[in-house]
């Protein structure tokens, strides 16, 4: 089956990417989004996000004259709906006195009903966004079928996650493997023909639940061997063991591989995916549940830490270097880094956040500053939150002279130990059972 003109449905982190790669492949390609402020932007040959050669791309895309931006889909051979699926804001589950987050549905029940009237016979429907089990079945199957046409008989529908690694979409959007589930087996082929114009690796076609479940599966893995390490910075600490040695000496056993502790699991994937199952099946998640509230408590640690480096926290000043919820991307959902400062200023700190990649952020009660130099210059403390590479590069011996900061702390495994102390600081690591509950001689400044 051969498509030659698509509408994908949400232009975020996963829509835009997507779109620009299908236009730039020759396919006619109309982006879709409710946000004026983004069409117009795209329409100017601007993007609105930070991804590593999306501009590029986008501009190529858009040059090609295969690539239009709007605000309603038209008539088109396939639909992808590549729209958020946050949580709930007011509302929660409850199973045996323990709370749950509850995914919103309301872009994918709306980018679907948007595609009702423009739905023909033959056409293909894609839901790439990450949803519970059974969604495509349950939600968006009734839903086109408003248009009085069959899913599975009349048009094709599928589930197909996106898998991308945000810092590596557009290389990863080609080369990892792809998942395409089908309500029938004939769905899943059309699918696959759409992808097979531009994807790399391998596809596999299976049904929609189990495609559903594959990229649930695969975030909630993530999540709970992040748990596990957070878990073992806590006991590190506990024991005066250093995390890191203790995890890269564990790593040499051939069957084991331990992922980094860190302030916490942020992005609007991994923090966020785990709770689908949880919803879906309260009852046979406690695992999946318990790695969620440990990963959720971890920024709490990181304050403890803090706290513990600098004696008490009431009237301290604290540099807080990274709001982006992981190294090198711009993006500051679900950030851990944010949950540490609040919980800080709770404490009664006083916190001058910089980010590099998003120093125009506005974000409810958070002091940003407007430059690495203003956040560090009078601060008694200086935290290190994200492993930007920029951060990462950092002389401690420049540092010093524009600080009155004398100790730094690491949450991220990022800075030399020695060369901080060479340049006249404290100096504090996540994990290194020396700075926390450890029973070791302690750094820690009374
Ligand atoms: N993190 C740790 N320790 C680690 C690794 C990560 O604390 O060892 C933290 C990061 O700092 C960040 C969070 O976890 O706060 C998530 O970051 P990540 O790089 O693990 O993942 P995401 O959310 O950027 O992207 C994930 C990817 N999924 C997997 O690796 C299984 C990506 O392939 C998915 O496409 C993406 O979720 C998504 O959209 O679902």
């Amino acid at each position: 089956m051969t498509h030659q003109k698509i509408c994908v449905i949400g232009l975020g982190y996963i829509g835009l990417p997507t779109a620009s790669t299908f236009a730039m492949h020759g396919i006619e390609t109309l982006g879709v989004d409710i946000s004026p402020a983004i069409i117009e932007t795209l329409n100017r040959g601007e993007i609105h996000i930070h991804e590593p050669g999306l501009r590029e791309a986008f501009q190529s895309a858009l040059q090609s004259g295969k690539f239009k931006a709007a605000l309603k889909p038209q008539e088109a051979d396939a639909f992808i709906i590549a729209v958020p699926t946050p949580f709930k804001e007011n509302e929660t589950g409850n199973y045996q006195g323990t709370t749950y987050k509850l995914a919103d549905m309301r872009a994918v029940i709306s980018a679907a009903e948007s595609i009702v009237p423009f739905l023909r016979k033959g056409n293909l429907v894609v839901l790439e966004s990450t949803s519970p089990p059974r969604t495509t079945f349950d939600l968006v199957a009734p839903i086109l079928e408003k248009s009085s046409l069959k899913a599975g008989i009349d048009f094709h529908l599928c589930y197909s996650p996106e898998r991308v690694l945000p810092g590596q979409i557009l290389r990863e959007l080609i080369e990892n493997s792809r998942v395409i589930g089908g309500v029938t087996p004939a769905s899943a082929q059309a699918g696959y023909d759409l992808y097979a114009t531009f994807v790399k690796g391998q596809i596999i076609q299976t049904d929609a639940t189990t495609a559903e479940m594959v990229k649930l599966m695969e975030n909630t893995y993530r999540d709970v061997n992040i748990a596990i390490a957070n878990e073992f910075s806590r006991l590190a600490d506990k024991f005066g063991v250093d995390v890191w040695e203790a995890i890269s000496l564990a790593s040499l056993h051939p069957r084991v591989k331990i992922l980094s502790p860190g302030p916490g699991v942020g992005g609007h994937c991994i923090s966020v995916d785990p709770w689908f199952f949880v919803e879906s099946a309260p009852e046979l998640t406690p695992l999946i549940y318990h790695a969620r509230q440990v990963n959720d408590s971890q920024p709490q640690f990181v304050v403890d830490l803090i706290r513990q480096a600098l004696g008490n926290l009431q009237g301290k000043r604290i540099a807080a270097l990274g709001l982006a919820y992981k190294p090198d991307v711009d993006d500051l959902r679900e950030s851990p880094a944010n949950e540490v400062i609040h919980l800080l200023q709770h404490e009664g700190a006083s916190v001058k956040a910089w980010e590099p990649f998003k120093p125009e952020a506005k974000l409810p009660s958070i002091t940003m500053a407007s430059s690495l130099d203003n956040s560090i210059k009078d601060a008694d403390a200086i935290v290190l939150l994200v492993k930007h590479t920029e951060f990462a590069n950092f002389n401690p011996a420049d540092i010093a002279v524009k600080t009155k900061a004398r100790i730094a702390i690491d949450t991220v495994n990022s800075w030399n130990a020695s060369a901080w102390k060479s340049a006249g600081f404290q100096f504090f690591r996540l994990g290194d059972g020396k700075s926390a509950t450890g029973n070791q001689t302690s750094e820690v400044k009374s």
